[in-house]
């Protein structure tokens, strides 16, 4: 593919290393297991993956509290696994995306040992700390995303630091030129070993108020919600000079050869194509989460794409996301005959799709006993269903006892259906998940009006949800959202997959008959 195709017209796959494939035996996923399973994103046929953290990290927040930034964390392997790992992928065929947590480091991370050490440290304001407010207690209203205040007081210096998530995540301060000067030279570290692309954290988040004014109430807020979402993050997110920030880093990714930069970023549409910069010299991908967040209905799901398609700037290249590792499975939120038209969905729309691993198969989310808990979301909110351990668990490679994914108890429970939902089991199940997603993934492929082609007529009529993708030939997809049959008006087309009949190859004149949660992609004649 030519420069900056790769990242358009391919298709990224989310690795979640712990819970891919452990290879040392201790229950946790690592980079020689990832390594050891290429050859299924190979046969997927997607074209880049994504690790979640593998930095040295105390796993306060698995990972996303980073201790070193330039380093592997001995759980997941080496630097030299790393390396391996790497020219492996390229020698397959696949790009590498690394996580880059810039907006906090772990609290024991050299920096912030010594930032904490004295007011008067060199590194003081490598971090955010501010005096106590005149009652003694924190300096203003913000919170933490997992619960409480976002400031912990540290006795040894008397001052308050500043943590958007836990206290073993103390937020940098990106204000400071030394920070950043320290903080690309970690982009440089990767990008010099080949790495294709980041995918950073909290993109949104980097730069709070310089005032540490309080965040307003949020008006809609309701007991059981997430206690941060009680007040509306305008002083700690979204800041006019992230733009400025953005650019900077795409600078940094620029001075190499086809690389990519995508951003974590939970805004509204109308904010969050701004982060495709002025000029398009931000993000290349801001990842867009509406499929998450838009209730699964026709009418929602259109109006969404007219309205994101519609938002971006010119030239600026749409991606979509259905799951990631921080939110319930599609197969959970949908169920499992939806998550074959939500595949069909997400691998025919037009723009960068994002699949998290376990979702070709039809993963479900798994219940995960009190003393199970791992995730710290959870244990400091428990009981709200804030807590993502149950979209966390082991790949299941095959139907044995450990699924193939360890020969230690994993570090959290596999799924009670992994003798069914396996990659095994699914190879060679014509109507599993696994060959759905296969075969719409070698369609995209194949067919540029799917990895490259224009979006027209969105509609929604019903709980059919349609539209059709044109580059000469043009190709319509029509999804019924709901378990009633539907009619839609087609003209003379051809079956070129259904999500759950084989269809292939039937010729359609007029209407064409959708069954009950049926998906159908079709090339107009
Ligand atoms: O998540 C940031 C984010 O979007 C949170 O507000 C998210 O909603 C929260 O994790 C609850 O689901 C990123 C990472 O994806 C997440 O795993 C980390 O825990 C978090 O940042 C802190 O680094």
């Amino acid at each position: 593919m030519a420069e900056g195709d790769w990242w358009r017209h391919g298709i990224i796959y989310q690795v979640y290393p712990r819970s891919f494939q452990d290879s040392d035996g201790d229950g946790v996923g690592d980079l020689n297991g990832i390594a050891a399973r290429l050859d299924h994103l190979v046969q997927l046929g997607v074209d880049a993956l994504w690790l979640s953290p593998v930095f040295p990290s105390p796993m306060a927040d698995f990972g996303y509290d980073v201790a070193e930034y330039c380093d592997i964390d001995p759980l997941f392997g080496t630097l030299a696994d790393f390396d391996r790992l790497v020219a492996a992928a390229h020698r397959n065929g696949l790009r590498v995306i690394l996580d880059f947590v810039p907006n906090h480091s772990s609290d024991q991370h050299p920096w912030f040992l010594q930032s904490r050490s004295s007011r008067d440290n060199a590194k003081r304001d490598w971090y955010i700390w501010r005096d106590a407010a005149p009652d003694g207690g924190p300096p203003n209203n913000w919170r933490s995303h997992f619960g409480g205040d976002a400031w912990t007081r540290d006795a040894a210096t008397g001052q308050y630091y500043l943590h958007l998530f836990l206290p073993q995540q103390p937020d940098l301060n990106w204000r400071n030129p030394v920070v950043r000067a320290a903080m690309l030279d970690a982009l440089r570290f990767w990008l010099d070993r080949g790495v294709d692309g980041f995918r950073v954290d909290v993109l949104w988040m980097m730069i709070k108020d310089e005032q540490f004014r309080d965040n307003p109430p949020n008006p809609d807020w309701q007991p059981g919600q997430n206690s941060h979402d009680a007040l509306l993050p305008i002083h700690t997110a979204d800041r006019p000079e992230m733009m400025e920030l953005v650019a900077t880093l795409r600078q940094v990714i620029d001075g190499y050869a086809d690389r990519v930069l995508i951003g974590e970023i939970y805004l509204p549409i109308g904010r969050l194509v701004a982060y495709y910069g002025a000029g398009l010299r931000g993000a290349h991908l801001p990842f867009n989460f509406h499929l998450i967040q838009t209730p699964w209905h026709a009418p929602a799901l259109a109006q969404l794409i007219r309205d994101y398609e519609a938002a971006l700037p010119p030239g600026a290249w749409p991606n979509w996301v259905l799951g990631n590792h921080d939110r319930s499975r599609i197969a959970s939120r949908v169920g499992p005959a939806q998550a074959r038209v939500a595949a069909m969905l997400l691998l025919t729309l037009r723009g960068t799709p994002t699949l998290y691993y376990g979702d070709e198969l039809g993963m479900a989310d798994v219940a995960i006993a009190p003393r199970q808990v791992q995730d710290p979301f959870e244990r400091n909110e428990p009981g709200l269903g804030f807590g993502r351990d149950p979209v966390r668990t082991p790949m299941p490679w095959d139907g044995s006892a450990l699924a193939g994914f360890s020969t230690h108890t994993p570090w959290l429970p596999l799924n009670p259906d992994h003798a069914t939902v396996n990659v095994a089991a699914e190879t060679t199940d014509p109507s599993s998940m696994l060959t759905l997603t296969r075969r719409l993934v070698a369609l995209r492929r194949q067919h540029p009006a799917l990895n490259r082609g224009t979006l027209h007529e969105v509609t929604a009529n019903g709980d059919l949800l349609a539209y059709r993708r044109r580059d000469g030939e043009t190709l319509a997809v029509a999804l019924n959202l709901s378990a009633t049959p539907k009619r839609l008006a087609i003209g003379s087309a051809r079956v070129l997959l259904s999500t759950s009949l084989p269809r292939e190859g039937e010729m359609i004149s007029g209407e064409v008959a959708l069954g009950p949660n049926e998906g159908l992609l079709l090339e107009i004649q």
